[in-house]
This record gives C-alpha cells, structure tokens and sequence, in this order.
C-alpha cells in the first residue's frame, strides 16, 4: 500500500525528496491542491476541509499513512485529520522551534511560515514554552508572496530575492543567527536566502528545516505499526494536482529530477 503525501502545492516536494531517500522501496502518491494555494491567507476551517477531502480522495486509493507535508495545514487541521481517521498513521510537518533553540548562540531566532502558521495556537504556546525554559527569542516573520513565487518556479528572479531580503534583513539586523525555514516550499529557496544573508551579513546564519525529521519519524510509525515495505522492490510514484499537469510535471522534474505520472483530479468531487 502506498504513503500519501500532501501539500497546498509543490512544497511538499522537499519532504518527499527525503522519503523518498530513506523509504526507496515505498510507493509514494503526492497530492499538490494547487487550485487552493496558497493556504497561508485561508481560514483554519477552509483548509481542514481541503486536508479530509484530500485524505478521503488518498484513502480510496488505498494509502496506509498519510503525510501532511504542508506547516499550514499541519498547524489549521492535524487534529480534524486524526480525529476522522483514528486507525490511520498520521505525521505532521511543524517548524524547527526546538532545533533552533539548541543551535543559536545569540539566543535569536528567526522563524520564517505563512501567517496561518505562525498565528496557530500550536506554535504559539509552543515558542512560549521553549522561551520559558531556554531564554530564546523568536522573531516571527510571516513570509507574504513567497510561496507564490515557489509555486511558479521563480527561485532565483529578482522578485523573490526582493521578498526575501525584506523579510530577512530586519530579523538580522536584530541579531538573529538562526533561521527557521517553517514552511515546506521554502527549502526551494535555501540558496538564495543563504547567499542574501550572507550579503547583509558578511557571515552565514544557522538554517534549520524539518523534512528530513518528518521522514524519520515516518519511518519508525510505520516500523512501529510494521507497515515497511519489506520486498526490496521498484517503487511506483504517482502525483495528483487540483491545478495544472503541466506545471506539477515541470516542479518533480526541475526541483526533484522525478518524472512521476501526473492525473488531474477535479476540485468538484471533493467537499
Ligand atoms: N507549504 C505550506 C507550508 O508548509 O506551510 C505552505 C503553503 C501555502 O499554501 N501557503
């Protein structure tokens, strides 16, 4: 049975891009609802309905776990998701706030998401909770624009290094050292934001994502539950999108080198 991965768009790739190392032998569907993308400027109730729609359309075709490589819509529905389905593995992506508070050293942290992150009761009492304990500062920077920029493969044009440096120039001038990349499209542009911090910094700051610990994580749920795929066989990957076929073809080849077969499914036949 396959794993399901999901995500407002092609996000989601950069934590594929980690199962896909670790878990070879895994079929793997990936779900881009890029007709709603991006998530960060819709209400909780909308995307927690996108996130069961997209559950239900991945469980008709027989997925075993259910990965919801999206911060936004982690942060807006993992709760609805594992209360509707409470047989189903169900792993999450959420920033790097502990990660983070071990590395700085200037006890300053900048945490880059969308808005619905950053203003979720999740990560809220969370920052305060490592904030009590450690003494760390979090600058949180809702991040306007950029997964749109993401979303249509500009990781490098003038326009997204313009956005960037907006964002990252006042968490450095208030002496950040660590950057935490809260969002999953933004690994696409971890170049270009390191060579903008480098620029107004003349030093490189600490930069931390979490796909690569969702995919462990993944890894030991479905050990735990003795989900493995055990035969070390040739893996199939198919990728659905509410959006265009062209343009999720085009992201798996440039971003991930994966030529996946891409289906269209109609927004309609989810509620
Ligand atoms: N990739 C999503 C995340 O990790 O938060 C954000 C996508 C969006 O639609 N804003």
């Amino acid at each position: 049975a396959p794993i399901g991965i999901f995500d407002s768009g092609v996000g989601g790739l950069s934590v594929l891009r980690h199962i896909h190392q670790h878990l070879p032998h895994e079929d793997l569907l990936y779900f881009a609802d890029t007709a709603y993308a991006p998530y960060g400027d819709k209400s909780e109730s909308v995307i927690s309905a996108r996130a069961l729609g997209v559950a239900e359309f991945l469980l008709q075709r027989g997925m075993k776990a259910f990965v919801v490589a999206c911060n936004t819509a982690t942060a807006a529905a993992i709760q609805a998701i594992r209360a509707a389905y409470p047989a189903l593995p169900v792993i999450g992506i959420e920033p790097g706030l502990k990660p983070a508070a071990l590395q700085t050293r200037s006890k300053i942290v900048g945490v880059l998401a969308t808005k619905v992150t950053l203003t979720s009761a999740r990560l809220i009492a969370l920052q305060q909770q490592i904030a009590e304990t450690s003494g760390v500062q979090f600058l949180l920077q809702p991040c306007v624009g950029l997964v749109d920029q993401i979303e249509k493969g500009e990781l490098r044009s003038a326009g997204t290094a313009l956005l960037i440096q907006r964002y990252v120039s006042p968490l450095i001038a208030q002496g950040a050292d660590t950057l935490v990349l809260g969002c999953t499209h933004y690994p696409f542009v971890r170049p270009l934001i390191e060579e903008i911090v480098h620029k107004i910094n003349g030093k490189p700051v600490a930069i931390i994502e979490t796909g690569d610990a969702v995919s462990r994580q993944l890894t030991k749920v479905l050990a735990e539950a003795e989900l493995l795929q055990k035969n070390q066989r040739e893996s199939s990957l198919i990728a659905f999108t509410t959006g265009s076929l062209s343009a999720l073809e085009t992201a798996f080849s440039n971003l991930l080198h994966l030529h996946p077969a891409v289906l269209h499914v109609e927004t309609m036949s989810m509620s």
